[in-house]
C-alpha cells in the first residue's frame, strides 16, 4: 500500500495496516519476528540500515511506524518500558533543568523523579488543571519542560492540553503528555500542540497484559536524534518478540477501546447510584469536574474508573478480597478487568502526607474495566459490596 494512502486512513485502519505490510520476501501477511542480535555486513560499515538490535530492529521499526502514524507524529521511539521512556526524556534535558510536573502522576513516575532524577534536575509538582497556578509556577521556576498526565493516575484529573500548551509556549517551555490512559485511539496530544507524547505500551496499546513496553512520539528531529542516541547508549530497547506482540495487540486497539469505554460508562453510572459509594470519578460522567474538557479534547473517555467507598481501610481491604471476576492487581489496560488499592499498591512510593493532600485516601479504589460482559462485572462488584455492608 502506498504511504500516501496509509496517511489518509482512519485510526482503526492504521492500527492494522501501518507497519502491518506483507513481508517483501515471502508475502507473509504477519510481520516476521526478527529475532536477531546482529546483521551481516557486506563490507565494514556497509549494511542495509541495521547493525545491532539495541540500535535498530526491523520488527521494532514496524511498531514505531504504526505508533507515529496513530499519534500523528514524525518519529516514534519504542523502549523497554514506559518508565524507561520517561528516563530517556529526563536524560535528554541539560543537567540542572527544571521540570514542572503534574501533581497526580503514576507512582513509578513520581519515584523516578523524586528518588533518581532529583539530583540531576529540579522537579516541581503542580496541579496542571489549575491554569492560574500553573502560569504563576512557570513564571517563578522558568522550567524547560512541563510534564502532564491527562487523565491522571489515579484521580483521573483532566488538564486542558491546548490551554496549557499555549501558556507553556509563551515562555518557550516544551510540553510532554503521558497519554497512557487514553491511548492514541482516544486522544492525540501532538494535534493539540504538545511536543512529546509518552505511552506505557504495557497498557492499552498492547492490551493483553503480556508485554512491558514504552514509547515516545514527537516531531522534533534534533530531539528525536538525541533520544535515539540515549536509548542506544543506555540500552533500554524492546525485544523483537515483545515488539511483535505489541504489533499484534495494537491491531484490535479500536474495538478494544470502544468496548472498555462502553463498559466503564455503564459501571460508573451504576456505582454513582450505589448507596455504599461515596463518590465516583470517570471522565464520561457529567459529574466529573472536567467533563467538558474531556468532551472537547478526547474522542472517548476510556476504561479507567476511580471511586471512594463509604468506609475505611478495612472496608477497602475486605471489598478487594471479595471480588472474583475483577483481579486484584497493579497495571491496567488489558482485556481483563483489574481492581487495585492505589495507596497500598501503585502509589505506595508517594509519601502518605502528599498522598492524602492529593486525595489518594484509604477508601480509594481504582478499576481498569476490561471487555468482559458488563453485567457480569456489575454482578461481581455488587456481591463484593454486599459482603462489606
Ligand atoms: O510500567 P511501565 O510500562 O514502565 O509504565 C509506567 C507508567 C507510565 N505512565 C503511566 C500513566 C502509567 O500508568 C505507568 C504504569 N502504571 C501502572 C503500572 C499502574 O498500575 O498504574
Amino acid at each position: 500500500m502506498k504511504k500516501s494512502i496509509l496517511k489518509s486512513l482512519d485510526k482503526a485502519s492504521k492500527c492494522i495496516h501501518v507497519g502491518g505490510h506483507p513481508d517483501k520476501e515471502t508475502g507473509a501477511i504477519m510481520p516476521p519476528i526478527y529475532q536477531t542480535t546482529t546483521y551481516v555486513q557486506s563490507s565494514p560499515g556497509v549494511h542495509s540500515g541495521y547493525e545491532y538490535t539495541r540500535s535498530h530492529n526491523p520488527t521494532r521499526t514496524r511498531l514505531e511506524e504504526c505508533l507515529a502514524a496513530l499519534e500523528n507524529g514524525k518519529y516514534a521511539l519504542v523502549t523497554a518500558s514506559g518508565i524507561s521512556s520517561a528516563m530517556l526524556v529526563m536524560h535528554a534535558l541539560p543537567a540542572g533543568s527544571t521540570i514542572l510536573c503534574g501533581d497526580d502522576v503514576y507512582g513509578g513516575t513520581y519515584r523516578l523523579f523524586t528518588t533518581v532524577f532529583h539530583e540531576l534536575h529540579k522537579i516541581v509538582f503542580v496541579d496542571t488543571t489549575d491554569t492560574k497556578e500553573l502560569a504563576s509556577k512557570i513564571k517563578e521556576h522558568k522550567p524547560s519542560l512541563l510534564w502532564i498526565e491527562t487523565p491522571t493516575n489515579p484521580l483521573l484529573k483532566i488538564t486542558d492540553i491546548k490551554k496549557v500548551v499555549t501558556l507553556a509556549k509563551q515562555s518557550k517551555v516544551k510540553t510532554l503528555v503521558d497519554n497512557t490512559f487514553m491511548s492514541p485511539y482516544f486522544q492525540n496530544p501532538l494535534n493539540l500542540g504538545a511536543d512529546i507524547v509518552l505511552h506505557s505500551m504495557t497498557k492499552y496499546i498492547n492490551g493483553h497484559s503480556d508485554v512491558v513496553g514504552g514509547a515516545l512520539i514527537l516531531n522534533d528531529t534534533t530531539l528525536y536524534k538525541k533520544l535515539w542516541k540515549l536509548q542506544n547508549s543506555l540500552g533500554p530497547c524492546q525485544s523483537p518478540f515483545d515488539s511483535w506482540l505489541v504489533l499484534r495487540g495494537i491491531k484490535t486497539l479500536s474495538i478494544r477501546m470502544e468496548a472498555h469505554q462502553k463498559n466503564a460508562l455503564k459501571i460508573s453510572k451504576w456505582l454513582e447510584s450505589h448507596p455504599q459509594i461515596e463518590k465516583v470519578l470517570y471522565p464520561g460522567l457529567k459529574s466529573h469536574p472536567q467533563h467538558s474538557i474531556a468532551k472537547k479534547q478526547m474522542s472517548g473517555t476510556g476504561g479507567m474508573i476511580t471511586f471512594f467507598l463509604k468506609g475505611n481501610l478495612n472496608t477497602s481491604k475486605k471489598f478487594l478480597q471479595k471480588v472474583n471476576l475483577f483481579s486484584l492487581a497493579e497495571s491496567l489496560g488489558g482485556v481483563e478487568s483489574l481492581i487495585e488499592h492505589p495507596a497500598i499498591m501503585t502509589h505506595a512510593s508517594i509519601p502518605k502526607e502528599t498522598r492524602l493532600q492529593l486525595g489518594i485516601k484509604d477508601n480509594l479504589i481504582r478499576l481498569s474495566v476490561g471487555i468482559e460482559n458488563v453485567d457480569d462485572l456489575i454482578q461481581d462488584l455488587a456481591q463484593a459490596l454486599n459482603s462489606v455492608k
